[in-house]
């Protein structure tokens, strides 16, 4: 049945927007499976690396890095806290999304009182969070981000059984080998892959065995790895080789999707650690190169620049093999959704993911997931009045099943699998 009017079809996309149920293609968030990887709790949200780099705007300078650095999480939660949220209004997406939390938790935003929030949540369990959270975000599949050169993430995979929540998969990521081949060499020999810092056939055999059989230990849904700007493809350089002569092969063997996030400037304030990294302007004809040379490998890619969005999406319109996917990192903002929802439905119709969370403490599925699907809601009805006004109608199922190929199916769909009950 076509919808009436264009208010009602505006009722009926946000009220499905707002409540369909997604799957989260990157996140770095753990099954309970995984212990105390799996972050979650308001210390460890107010401790989020988004956070560490905004308040350290308002440090004074006998504030050091040192001494924050030095400081249990509980005293850099309430430093945070104070900085951001008492002694400034928590207007930033990643401090407006602390409080949405706390408000969609039940917590009672207006006493501002810290302590309090910590002892609500005090007495849950992991498992009893992660099922809390899912239901409050309706996020139904989550990708975790999983390395095996992490020595505490191994064991679990190796002696404790890995992921048993059917509401979880992993993606295998493969940064070190790509970024950083000389540390990469010592690890694989640690773990027992005969590999030498020197390309040999042995080494390229023993990439793809250690690739192989990670794979399917985790099950993992695709390879994965974050790319400096100054990425470039093809190369007469070790990532080129890699690709070429490794992953891509062993990505074909299991049929399974090469996902690059591309445009990270790692560090250019140590100190401030992991919220030190930048991004950076990157070359989109190394995308361009990668779906040329591998008609039938796919490719899950996003980018951090702003200024690549637009390049990026017109080469989806060349590439079937190639999804474009999320507003990453610091495009996860209000205004930047908007825009890149905006062009990328304009240039792509919904043949695109829309957004990932990227999130790394539990909790924060709340926000990010709340934030995101209503501006992808607004964009797409604003999509439709368009169409309204030519006298073509969408129907209540239409608009579901649209919603479902932006926030499931197109994920599903590229991996050639079925999504889990
Ligand atoms: O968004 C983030 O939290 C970053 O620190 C990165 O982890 C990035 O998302 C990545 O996956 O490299
Ligand atoms: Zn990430």
């Amino acid at each position: 049945l076509a919808i009436e009017s264009v208010s009602a079809m505006k009722e009926t996309v946000g009220r499905l927007a707002m409540t369909m149920p997604v799957t989260d293609m990157h996140t770095h968030l753990f099954s309970a499976d995984f212990g105390n990887l799996l972050l979650w709790g308001i210390d460890e949200l107010l401790i989020y690396h988004y956070l560490i780099s905004e308040s350290f705007r308002w440090a004074d300078d006998r504030e050091s890095y040192d001494a924050f650095w030095a400081m249990s999480k509980r005293e850099q939660a309430d430093w945070i806290w104070n900085k951001l949220f008492i002694e400034h209004s928590p207007i930033s997406e990643a401090a407006n999304g602390f409080i949405t939390i706390l408000h969609r938790l039940g917590l009672d935003v207006s006493s501002r009182n810290l302590n309090d929030y910590r002892e609500a949540l005090a007495s849950r369990t992991t498992a009893e969070q992660v099922d809390e959270v899912l239901r409050i975000s309706n996020v139904k599949h989550v990708l975790m981000t999983n390395d095996p050169f992490d020595p505490e993430e191994r064991e679990i995979w190796l002696n404790r059984g890995g992921n048993t929540d059917s509401r979880f998969s992993a993606a295998l990521r493969v940064d070190t080998l790509l970024n950083d081949w000389p540390n990469a060499v010592v690890q694989l020999r640690s773990l027992g892959y005969d590999a030498s810092e020197e390309w040999t056939e042995k080494t390229k055999e023993e990439v793809r065995r250690f690739l192989s059989e990670w794979i399917v230990r985790m099950d993992a849904l695709y390879l994965a790895v974050s790319m400096p700007g100054d990425f470039v493809y093809p190369a007469e350089d070790h990532r080129t080789r890699m690709i070429d002569e490794a992953m891509v092969p062993v990505c074909q063997k299991h049929g399974i999707p090469f996902a690059l996030m591309i445009g990270v400037r790692r560090r250019v304030n140590p100190e401030l650690r992991l919220a030190g990294d930048m991004s950076m302007d990157s070359d989109v004809s190394a995308v361009e190169a990668l779906c040329r040379n591998y008609p039938k490998q796919k490719f899950l890619i996003t980018m951090l620049a702003r200024s690549n969005q637009h390049e990026l999406t017109v080469l989806a319109r060349k590439f079937r093999n190639l999804m474009v996917f999320g507003c990453w990192w610091f495009l996860h903002i209000e205004s930047m959704v908007e825009e890149m929802t905006k062009f990328r439905l304009e240039l792509l119709g919904t043949s695109v993911i829309p957004q990932h969370s990227d999130c790394r403490v539990f909790e924060q599925l709340i926000y990010k997931w709340e934030h995101s699907r209503r501006i992808i809601g607004q964009v797409l009805a604003s999509k439709y009045e368009r169409l309204y006004n030519s006298g073509w109608s969408v129907t209540e199922d239409e608009i579901r099943r649209d919603l479902d190929d932006l926030f499931n199916r197109n994920f599903w769909r590229f991996l050639g699998k079925e999504q889990p009950e």
